[in-house]
């Protein structure tokens, strides 16, 4: 199954990649919805958030730990972590993803 995320990792450009551990990469999201809006997704394909097990936590885990370098390096003190999961809630790329949004007052709640 082709997935755009994994075809992200697999490819060698890495030009706009802002951030990367052995476990995660982030880059801008090509459709910015905030003056900065960036992704941060697992080396490994999962599907969605309901698809984290303890067989493949630490490469969530290593997300939420690389959170706060990105954005003290993207120089945002707010911001929003969005996962959107399954297609009800706004998920179009099967493949787990954070979505860092900040640069703009934000409101809540969202749609
Ligand atoms: P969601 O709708 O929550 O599944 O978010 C998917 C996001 O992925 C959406 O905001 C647009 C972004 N996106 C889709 N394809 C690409 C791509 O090829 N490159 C980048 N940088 N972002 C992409």
């Amino acid at each position: 199954m082709s997935c755009i995320f994994c075809n992200i990792l697999k490819s060698n450009d890495k030009s706009k990649w802002i951030y990367e551990t052995d476990k995660c990469c982030c880059f801008p999201d090509i459709d910015p919805k905030a003056p900065v809006h960036l992704l941060v997704i697992p080396k490994l394909h999962i599907e969605s958030l309901s698809d984290v097990s303890s067989e493949n936590a630490d490469f969530i885990s290593d997300i939420f730990s690389s959170i706060p370098k990105i954005v003290s390096k993207v120089g945002l003190k707010s911001y929003r972590l969005v996962s959107n999961n399954g297609e009800d809630a706004g998920q179009s790329v099967m493949h787990v993803h954070f979505h860092i949004l900040g640069g703009r007052s934000l409101g809540w709640p969202p749609g």
